[in-house]
């Protein structure tokens, strides 16, 4: 009779132990499960400066319709800063057909390896494609002389 009682205990510690484990490991893992889930954020999320505007979005100016998205309107103008660490660079543009007049302002890139041929005061040939979340700079190069 005391041997069972005895076997009883200790099954009974042997369970509250792994009961405590578990607990123990539970307490690790929940703290790791909103990090994991944090990396299902868009890219670009947590950039918050600056915040090129969407065409899309606010007034626009007359003789400008809202634009076609998803086609790459082409697009000529000089780099004023180019912020690699981030994606965007602005770029004092020429008008560009059916999208926007000419203005100084900032555009986020598909590809940071666009920037690898240009620099802040090169002339440019990019290409602007309207999105859902915003526009991008599709192509980018030092515009060629030829046709000026
Ligand atoms: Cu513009």
């Amino acid at each position: 009779m005391e041997n069972i009682l005895t076997s009883l205990t200790t099954v009974l510690s042997n369970v509250l132990e792994s009961a405590k484990r578990n607990v123990y490991s539970l307490l690790i893992i929940l703290p790791l499960l909103p990090i994991t889930s944090c990396q299902k954020q868009k890219p670009g999320a947590q950039i918050t400066r600056p915040t090129p505007a969407t065409a899309t979005s606010g007034p626009r100016p007359p003789g400008f319709p809202p634009p076609v998205m998803n086609q790459p309107y082409p697009a000529t103008g000089v780099v004023v800063l180019i912020n690699r660490k981030e994606g965007w660079i602005e770029i004092n543009h020429e008008e560009i057909k059916g999208l926007m007049p000419a203005m100084q302002m900032e555009f986020w890139v598909t590809d940071k390896s666009l920037f690898d041929n240009v620099k802040a005061g090169d002339r440019i040939d990019f290409a602007v494609v309207e999105t859902e979340t915003g526009e991008y700079l599709t192509e980018l190069k030092r515009a060629s002389n030829k046709s000026r």
